[in-house]
């Protein structure tokens, strides 16, 4: 039976807002999710989370357990820097260090991101990604962090999905500032963010600390719903805007003209245009090729058909299946694909589209020189009895993933790891916590953990290296 390679991670994925809580604790500053999220009508907020924080030490012991060598934490920048650019506070760096430490205690590979759709309070209110002083900002507390935990610390990720961030705040409008349909401001923070990925990179190489770099990219492969020439310019489009243009720019070095032709459609289209600055391009194009790996993201695929109308978006926020719906003028439309099954949250379960994204990054991205899956996994309504979780939709949903990297290792892509999103239950950004992705169960009512069945199931999966 077909093996992982020995040094193979089989990781579990967290990001600090969403697991650690503690949010008032240690000189930490607000992020905008703080304050989002007290406003009177919110259903639940990230003060308390999975109380990570606090419960760190036991999670990782729960990880060593159960086979998890590898996790992905995120560096909250407002620890770090309450405000985002002025002064550095010592706790927070004394937090991670300790965080860090435990991890590689337990022989655990910490691979941290330093942007997990956290931009602190204030910066976000001078405009965020959209304003280009935050990559300055950004580049500041990239530096604070690789002083500090660049000698234990050897992979980095700068930015966690730029797209998501970017649609999430702009176009479907369900992170703040709640903007809706404005795709050229979506596109404007995409690019910026790679300007400040690519500076990031350069930086991290200038210092000479031995460890990897690169960043996590959303990636979810597009279908025409159909043969007819118009469904599949929906898909082309949406894998232009949604994939190559983020690819094209890290490990590309720099946009391609088809793809800055078809993204300057599609901001016509919508009545925008791109801003690129005269040293973007050189910038991109010299940290491109030093990026030592690419996060691949993966939870679905998206199947398009034609549509020309006015942008409309509703998102599924509550599980209830049926009720999304996503059309973007000047590209198409997301439709169902009645073959293929959706969670309760309307994401087609797709494995095979994980190994056509897989072989196509290998395949057009040939410069690409590792792969790590660093999100997938299965929400779902977990039920919990008598402290037992039998999930066994997500083993199947997890294996199956994991068999789709093994196909595409075999067929040469060179891909080092999987981290299970999540963990543990933890905050869902727009779902709150009833959407729960984990190993571990968390119980929000005395923060105890239990190990769900996949989690046993993990556990042999790790050791024997095959999936059973
Ligand atoms: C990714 C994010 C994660 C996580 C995950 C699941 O986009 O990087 O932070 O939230 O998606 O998404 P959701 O919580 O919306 O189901």
């Amino acid at each position: 039976m077909r093996a992982f390679d020995s040094n193979f991670i089989f990781g579990g994925a967290t990001a600090a807002y969403q697991a650690e809580g503690a949010v008032n604790i240690d000189g930490r500053g607000p992020c905008y999710w703080d304050e989002y999220l007290h406003r009177p009508e919110s259903r639940y907020n990230g003060d308390i989370a999975s109380d990570f924080y606090h419960k760190y030490k036991e999670d990782l012991q729960l990880s060593k357990d159960f086979g998890v060598n590898g996790i992905r934490i995120s560096i909250a920048w407002t620890r770090i820097i309450p405000d985002g650019k002025g002064e550095i506070n010592l706790k927070g760096i004394d937090y991670y260090n300790k965080l860090i430490d435990e991890c590689l205690k337990n022989g655990i590979e910490p691979f941290v991101t330093l942007h997990h759709f956290d931009t602190p309070l204030p910066l976000y209110k001078e405009g965020d990604w959209l304003n280009r002083e935050n990559i300055e900002h950004f580049v500041r507390f990239a530096r604070v962090c690789f002083e500090n935990f660049g000698d234990r610390v050897k992979k980095w990720i700068t930015i966690n999905e730029p797209l998501s961030l970017a649609l999430g705040q702009y176009v479907i409008g369900h992170f703040p500032p709640n903007i809706r349909y404005d795709i050229p401001k979506s596109v404007q923070a995409m690019h910026n963010m790679m300007v400040a990925h690519s500076k990031v990179v350069e930086l991290y190489k200038s210092m000479d600390l031995k460890g990897e770099i690169g960043i996590v990219h959303i990636l979810q492969s597009k279908y025409p719903i159909s043969e007819s020439e118009e469904d599949k310019r929906a898909a082309y489009l949406e894998d232009i805007l949604a994939n190559r243009f983020m690819l094209d720019a890290c490990l590309g070095g720099g946009y391609q003209a088809e793809t800055l032709k078809v993204v300057q459609d599609i901001l016509k289209a919508n009545n925008g245009s791109l801003e690129i600055e005269p040293n973007d391009m050189e910038i991109i194009k010299s940290a491109a090729g030093k990026n030592d790996f690419l996060g691949v993201n993966y939870y679905a695929s998206d199947f398009l058909a034609h549509y020309d109308g006015e942008t409309e978006i509703r998102h599924n926020g509550t599980g209830d299946k049926g009720t999304l719906v996503f059309r973007i003028k000047g590209i198409g439309e997301r439709v169902i694909n009645n073959d293929i099954p959706a969670t309760d949250w309307d994401w087609p379960i797709y494995p095979k589209g994980l190994y056509d994204m897989l072989m196509s990054i290998k395949n057009d991205y040939p410069k690409y020189k590792t792969i790590y899956v660093t999100e997938n996994g299965l929400g779902y309504k977990d039920n919990f009895e008598n402290g037992k979780i039998y999930d066994d939709e997500r083993i199947d949903y997890v294996k199956n993933h994991m068999d789709a990297i093994l196909d595409a290792i075999e067929d040469g892509v060179n891909v080092q790891g999987y981290f299970i999103w999540s963990l543990m239950d933890l905050l869902s950004w727009t779902n709150g916590f009833n959407k729960r992705y984990g190993l571990f169960y968390v119980d929000y009512d005395t923060q105890d953990r239990y190990p769900k069945k996949s989690a046993y199931w993990w556990k042999k999966v790790s050791e024997n290296k095959k999936l059973i």
